[in-house]
């Protein structure tokens, strides 16, 4: 078996958290917080925590996914407006200001833990790995390497990070390491058949709804490698449903045979949402949606359009031939 590959800087990493104690610091995600983000933020908590710091976790959201709510309900969350820190930590957080405005206004951050490939690395401590699955898998590896032992519920925060960003461990992303750190989390007491019902087991019954009229809406183009689906705020409000509900409808498409490349667009707030799947990393969409002032991985990435998209459709199909026509047979 070939030597594991560890994430570099679990050393410098520990050693910052280490200097913490006694310091009130603030920790914060992206918003609209997934799995990934959520689980980092509890596994940083716990880590300071252990340092002797008192970590606030913050959250510029009213709510969390429904899937995601059993994980965070055991934990206070804090609005950033009330956050009085004295240090901030960012987590799967590619971009400042994807953690929302109030960002702005922040210090420069001391730390940073991200893997998102067009992330900043605006921390003066960044632990920055494009090439992990997950944010948690970065801050898993730490504990790992360093012997750090975390308690069954970091352990389940940071195996659900895993689980989600790597797709049920189905992306090009998951490799022998995250496997063996998932095990890893096992061992410390993450229970995977239960945290797989939490998570994908508990759709609300109108998600189908919206799921049937997603399906139907569905449009493919250059020769079936390309396919989108849509939906309007008519669809949200007749199903009972809102933006939130959209989470993994993408991936329906993207596992029809011949579609390369499948994008969910959606009516959020008047503006257009959309976000793109693929199945191999050389079509680089991070590339693509970086032309819109959108981030991402290589396969996976969104961006929001300030236009309806009756007006953007055209321009955004034709541009992602264009992208695909040129990245084909290509590779990062
Ligand atoms: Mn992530």
């Amino acid at each position: 078996m070939n030597v594991m590959e560890h994430f570099d800087g679990a050393e410098q990493f520990f050693s910052v958290c280490e200097q913490l104690k006694g310091k009130r610091i603030g920790i914060f995600g992206h918003l609209h917080p997934d799995g990934d983000c959520i689980g980092a933020q509890v596994a940083m908590r716990d880590i300071l925590m252990q340092c002797g710091a008192m970590p606030l976790m913050g959250l510029a959201e009213d709510k969390f996914p429904l899937n995601l709510q059993w994980i965070a309900q055991d934990y206070d969350f804090v609005r950033p407006e009330e956050m009085a820190a004295d240090e901030y930590i960012f987590v799967d957080c590619g971009i400042m200001l994807r953690a929302g405005d109030f960002a702005k206004k922040l210090p420069k951050p001391l730390m940073l833990i991200d893997h998102h490939v067009s992330g900043e690395k605006f921390a003066c401590h960044n632990f920055f790995y494009p090439e992990a699955a997950a944010t948690c898998e970065i801050i898993a590896d730490f504990l790992e390497q360093k012997q750090w032992t975390v308690g069954a519920a970091t352990a389940t925060a940071l195996y659900v990070g895993i689980v989600t960003d790597t797709g049920k461990f189905s992306y090009s992303s998951t490799v022998a390491r995250t496997l063996f750190l998932a095990s890893q989390l096992a061992l410390w007491g993450a229970d995977p058949h239960r945290i797989f019902v939490e998570i994908y087991e508990n759709e609300p019954r109108e998600k189908f709804a919206l799921l049937q009229r997603f399906l139907a809406s569905l449009e493919f183009y250059a020769e079936g490698t390309i396919c989108v689906g849509r939906l309007t705020e008519q669809d949200f409000m007749e199903t009972g449903t809102t933006a939130n509900d959209t989470e993994g409808l993408v991936n329906f498409p993207r596992t029809i045979k011949g579609v390369r490349i499948a994008a969910i667009a959606y009516d959020r707030e008047g503006k257009t949402r959309v976000s793109l799947r693929s199945d191999d990393p050389a079509l680089r969409l991070d590339l693509f949606a970086a032309k819109f002032l959108g981030g991402g991985h290589f396969c996976a990435v969104a961006f929001t359009v300030n236009d309806p998209y009756e007006k953007f459709e055209k321009n955004f199909i034709n541009a992602l031939q264009v992208h695909m026509d040129s990245f084909s047979g290509k590779h990062p």
